[in-house]
C-alpha cells in the first residue's frame, strides 16, 4: 500500500529568512538516537530550504560564537531526561540536550519552525517533558485485522506475518517527530497466533522493528496472554502462584529478552471481556502482575497491567451492580501491592470511551501504585474517523483535572507524570488510531488526534488549540483563512458531536457491537452494563448514595459535587442521576428541551462546518479535500439520523412537545 507522509511531508520554502543558520551542523559525539536527529534535521533542511547542511566534527562539544554559523549540538546534563534548549546567538542555534532523545525532539521543533516559516533568530525554547511514558496501544492482531481499527488493516501484521519495512521506519520518524517513545503493536485481545509473538516463530522480525524503533528513540512494547504458559507452553495451569508457572514465565522471559533486547515490557488485559486472569484461580491481580514483573525485571522490563475489569455479564434488572463502580472497587484494595515495575492502565472514564464521562475515581485513590492513563484516539464511540472529532480538548480537561488525591500536586498531569507520588514508572497511553490507509487516519482531519495527542503529551505548556494550529500548519500550510478555519472546525468538533449524540453524559444509545450510529434502546436490555433507565417520566442513572454509590467514590469536594443533582455540572448529570424530563438545568432549559435544542443545533452545526470547509478547499491538497468531501457528507446524513432518532425517542416516551415546534417523528 502507498502511503503518505502526514506532517512530515515538507514543502519547499522560497522566502526563508534566517538560511544562515542552517548551514551545517556541529557535534561532537553521536550515538544511534544522535545520527537520527542529524539525519532528519538534514533532511528537513535539504527539503524546506534547499540546502545541504553539513555535518561537522567539533572536537570541544561547545558552541562558537561569532566564528562559524550553524547549529550546534551540546550536549548539558543539567536539562532532564529527553528534554532540550534551544536557543539562537550571534551567527549559532545550540540545542543544548541531557541525552540523545533530547537532541531528537529538539530538532524536530527546529523542524516545526521551518514548517511554519518561523523566524529562529531570536529562538530560545526549553522543553522538559514530564510524563516519562508517552505510548500508543494498536489493537492490531495478526491476521492483519484491526480491531476498532476505522483506516485500513494493520501496517504491522498480515496473514499471520510480521511486515517491516520503509512503512515501519516513517511510522517511527512519525511518532518521534511528536515525542512518543514507546508503542505495543499487537491487540491487548491476545488470541490465536497473537499468543506466539513471543515465541521463535517471531523473534526475527520483532528484533528488527524493535531495532528501527530504537533509532527512534521508541521503545517496542508486546500484549500478551495471561494463559501463555497453558497455551504456548502446555501447562495444566496459569496459576500466577504456581511454582511451575512462575518458572515457565521466568524462563520464557529469558529467551525472549535474549531475542528482542530492546524490548520495553508487556501490556496485559486479565479477567476482562473473557480474557483470562488470575480470578480464575482465585488469585488477585496483584498477584498475576508480580509474578510477570519478577520474570521481566531482570531486563528491566516493565508490566503494564489494565484496569479495565469489570462485569460484562450483567443483568439489565440488577439495579445494584454499577459498572462504573467496577475499577475501583476491584483496585483501590489493591492499592501498594504491585512490585515497582508494574504499571496500572487506567482509562480516562470509569465506562468506556464515552463522548463524554466523568473521570475515574481511581485516580484519586491509590497513592502507592504507579499509574498511566489511557485515551483513545481510535474514535470507537465519537465517529469512527467518519466524523471529525478532535479529542485533545477532552484530553486537556482529563490532565487538569483536581482528584483531591492530596492537598497538592493533585491533577491527573501530575499523577501520571510520577510528581505527585514521587514515581518514576508512569505515563499515558493512546489506543492508536492509524492503519494502512494511504493518509493513516482514515479521515485526513484525525490526524489531529495522533499528532496531538503526542504533543500534548510531550509538551506540558501547550493548549489543545495551539497544538490545533500547530498540526494545521504544518500539514497544510500557511493561508491564514485555511488555519484559521480548520483550527476553528478542530476546536469546535468534539462539543458538536456531543450535542447530536447520547445526551447529558448518559453514553452509549450506540449500535452494539460496531458502535456505530444511534440505537437508543442498543444496549438496555443487554449484559453489559451500559443503561440509560429511561421510562416516561425521566432519565438517567442514579449513581448518588441512594443508588449504586458510584458518585461518594471521589474524594471531597467531588463526592458531594457528583452526589447532589443540584451541583453536579450539567455534562454529567445523567450519568449520576435519574431525573425527570421536565427538571431545570443549571442552563435554564429543561432536560427534555435540552435534548431537542442540542440536537437541532448540532446538525446545523455540521452543515456550518461542511460550508466554512468548502469555502477553503483550494488551500488543500485535491486528494485530500475529495477524501474529506464522502466523509463530510456521511457525517452530516448519521447526525440527522441521531437527531430524528433521539428526539423522536424522547418525545413518544415523555410526550412532552417542542418547544419551538420543530420536526420531530
Ligand atoms: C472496548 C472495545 C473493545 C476492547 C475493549 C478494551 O469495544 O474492542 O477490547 O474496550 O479496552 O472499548 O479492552
Amino acid at each position: 500500500m502507498e502511503y503518505e507522509k502526514a506532517w512530515l511531508k515538507y514543502h519547499r520554502l522560497s522566502n526563508y529568512k534566517d538560511c544562515t543558520f542552517f548551514c551545517c551542523i556541529y557535534v561532537r559525539e553521536s550515538d544511534l538516537v544522535i545520527e537520527t536527529a542529524i539525519k532528519e534535521l538534514q533532511l528537513a533542511v535539504k527539503e524546506i530550504l534547499g540546502i545541504d547542511c553539513d555535518r561537522i566534527h567539533n572536537p570541544n562539544g561547545r558552541e562558537e560564537y561569532n566564528m562559524n554559523s550553524g547549529i550546534y549540538f551540546v550536549a548539558d546534563q543539567s536539562i532532564q531526561k529527553e528534554g532540550y534548549h534551544i536557543y539562537a546567538k550571534e551567527q549559532v542555534i545550540v540545542i543544548q540536550a541531557g541525552d540523545s532523545k533530547g537532541f531528537l525532539y529538539g530538532v524536530f521543533e527546529l523542524i516545526r519552525y521551518l514548517q511554519r516559516n518561523q523566524s529562529v533568530r531570536n529562538i530560545d525554547y526549553k522543553m522538559e517533558p514530564d510524563i516519562p511514558y508517552r505510548m500508543l496501544n494498536h489493537w492490531d492482531n495478526l491476521d492483519g485485522s484491526i480491531e476498532r481499527g476505522y483506516a485500513g488493516n494493520s501496517f504491522f501484521f498480515q496473514d499471520n506475518e510480521i511486515m517491516v519495512n520503509e512503512r515501519t521506519r516513517m511510522y517511527a520518524r512519525l511518532l518521534a517527530s511528536v515525542g512518543i517513545n514507546a508503542t505495543v503493536i499487537n491487540n491487548v485481545n491476545v488470541k490465536d497466533c497473537a499468543t506466539d509473538l513471543i515465541s521463535d516463530m517471531y523473534f526475527d522480525k520483532l528484533r528488527a522493528m524493535a531495532s528501527i524503533f530504537k533509532e527512534y528513540g521508541i521503545q517496542l512494547f508486546l500484549s500478551l496472554n495471561f494463559a501463555a504458559p497453558m497455551e504456548l507452553g502446555g501447562l495444566h495451569s496459569a496459576d500466577p502462584l504456581n511454582e511451575e508457572v512462575r518458572t515457565w514465565w521466568k524462563e520464557k522471559m529469558v529467551e525472549v529478552y535474549q531475542n528482542i533486547p530492546n524490548l520495553g515490557g508487556f501490556l496485559i488485559k486479565a479477567d476482562s471481556e473473557g480474557r483470562p486472569g488470575p480470578f480464575t484461580y482465585g488469585r488477585t491481580h496483584a498477584d498475576g502482575a508480580n509474578m510477570l514483573a519478577e520474570a521481566v525485571a531482570p531486563f528491566e522490563g516493565l508490566i503494564i497491567w489494565r484496569c479495565f475489569v469489570y462485569n460484562c455479564q450483567q443483568d439489565w434488572r440488577d439495579k445494584v451492580t454499577d459498572r462504573a463502580r467496577a475499577g475501583y472497587d476491584n483496585f483501590k484494595p489493591l492499592d501498594g501491592k504491585f512490585l515497582d515495575n508494574v504499571i496500572l492502565q487506567i482509562k480516562n472514564g470509569p465506562m468506556d470511551f464515552q463522548v463524554r464521562e466523568p473521570i475515574t475515581p481511581l485516580f484519586g485513590a491509590l497513592h502507592h501504585t504507579n499509574q498511566m492513563l489511557e485515551v483513545q484516539i481510535a474514535q470507537e464511540y465519537t465517529g469512527q474517523q467518519k466524523h471529525i472529532c478532535y479529542l485533545i480538548p477532552m484530553f486537556e480537561q482529563i490532565l487538569q483535572f483536581h482528584t483531591y488525591l492530596q492537598d497538592q500536586k493533585d491533577t491527573i498531569r501530575e499523577i501520571i507524570s510520577g510528581q505527585a507520588l514521587n514515581q518514576k514508572n508512569c505515563g499515558i497511553a493512546a489506543v492508536a488510531n492509524t492503519g494502512n490507509d494511504s493518509n493513516w487516519t482514515g479521515h485526513d482531519l484525525a490526524a489531529a488526534n495522533l499528532y496531538g495527542f503526542g504533543r500534548l503529551a510531550y509538551q506540558k505548556d501547550c493548549t489543545a488549540e495551539d497544538i490545533a494550529r500547530e498540526w494545521v500548519e504544518v500539514t497544510f500550510g500557511s493561508n491564514k483563512e485555511m488555519i484559521t478555519t480548520i483550527t476553528d472546525i478542530l476546536m469546535r468538533s468534539w462539543p458538536i458531536y456531543e450535542q447530536y449524540t447520547a445526551p447529558l453524559g448518559i453514553g452509549w444509545m450506540v449500535n452494539p457491537n460496531h458502535h456505530y450510529g444511534p440505537n437508543v434502546d442498543g444496549y438496555e436490555y443487554d449484559r453489559w452494563g451500559t443503561y440509560h433507565r429511561a421510562d416516561h417520566l425521566g432519565i438517567g442513572v442514579d449513581r448518588s448514595e441512594r443508588g449504586t454509590g458510584y458518585a461518594i467514590t471521589y474524594q471531597e469536594p467531588l463526592a458531594s459535587t457528583y452526589n447532589s443533582v443540584e451541583t453536579c455540572p450539567d455534562e454529567l448529570l445523567l450519568f449520576f442521576h435519574h431525573v425527570s424530563y421536565t427538571h431545570i438545568l443549571k442552563s435554564g432549559k429543561s432536560v427534555i428541551q435540552h435534548i431537542y435544542d442540542t440536537h437541532f443545533d448540532g446538525v446545523e452545526n455540521v452543515e456550518n462546518m461542511m460550508k466554512a470547509l468548502d469555502k477553503i478547499k483550494e488551500y488543500l491538497p485535491l486528494a485530500v479535500y475529495n477524501r474529506m468531501v464522502p466523509r463530510l457528507e456521511e457525517q452530516l446524513r448519521l447526525a440527522k439520523e441521531w437527531r430524528d432518532q433521539i428526539n423522536t425517542y424522547f418525545y413518544r416516551k415523555s410526550g412532552i412537545i417542542d418547544t419551538k415546534n420543530r420536526t420531530i417523528y
